[in-house]
């Protein structure tokens, strides 16, 4: 059985997709980032770097409880445990890896800082250009890709197309569309297309309404002031 520790965001639906895909047994910890879950003593066991998602597997390698935190870590974790969706042939799960470590390391980090700046500093002229074009660009090479193959890492669907669809449910406000970006789009609706995206989509929703109905009266945290979050780490590690 499976624990995900974690709350609906793009990375936290990583894993639920990839559970969902695999039919694992596994449940959901909410994981509030808002009233600052993430800082806990009892999170910071499982993440020390303060994010969600992390799992618990309470039958890791070996036997007994195993911790993880990475959600690109955690789809290789999984995809090898169940022997799904991480083709055995080195060409197609070398090529899987690479696309999975492309979103990990730009998807991810750059889709972020573009709405972070969208959201959070509309003043920023500077910092809203360049994440806004950095993201139009990759999707370009999502495009191109997609254009060569079928699926983002091989002929197969796998771990890199889990982890690189929620970061892409907000492609429209890119104005990215079946006009210009016509191979992006037949992935993304194939990708829609499926049951286990389908029942992410809903539960996501379901657990976003749960955590906030469980925070109602909680005071909530400024996650975006990196001081306070250096801080919120020792007073969370120092127990
Ligand atoms: N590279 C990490 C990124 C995780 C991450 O940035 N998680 C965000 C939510 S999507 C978070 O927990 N933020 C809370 C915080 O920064 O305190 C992963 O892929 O697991």
């Amino acid at each position: 059985m499976i624990e995900l520790h974690s709350s609906p965001t793009p990375n936290g639906q990583k894993v639920m997709l990839m559970l969902e895909e695999t039919g694992i047994d596994w449940q959901h910890i909410d994981i509030n980032i808002g009233t600052g879950d993430q800082f806990k003593a009892e999170h910071l066991r499982l993440n020390p770097n303060n994010k969600i998602p992390a799992i618990v597997d309470t039958e890791g390698p070996g036997g007994g409880l195993y911790t993880m935190m990475e959600s690109g870590a955690i789809l290789f974790y999984l995809a090898e445990k169940t022997g799904k969706f991480l083709p055995t042939d080195a060409r197609k799960r070398y090529d899987t890896v690479q696309w999975l470590f492309f979103q990990v390391a730009h998807i991810g980090p750059m889709f972020g800082q573009a709405n972070h700046f969208n959201g959070q500093a509309r003043d920023n002229q500077y910092a809203r250009d360049r994440y806004n074009n950095e993201t139009l660009r990759l999707y370009r090479v999502l495009e191109n890709r997609l254009g060569k193959s079928p699926w983002l890492g091989c002929d197969e669907y796998t771990i890199a197309d889990i982890a690189t669809y929620p970061w892409c449910k907000g492609h429209k406000d890119r104005g990215v569309d079946r006009a210009t970006f016509p191979n992006f789009m037949r992935w993304f609706e194939a990708m829609e297309a499926r049951p286990a995206v389908q029942r992410n989509n809903a539960m996501a929703a379901e657990i976003r309404a749960r955590m906030s109905k469980a925070a109602e009266g909680k005071p909530t945290i400024n996650i975006y002031d990196t001081r306070d979050n250096a801080e919120r780490l020792i007073r969370g590690t120092s127990t």
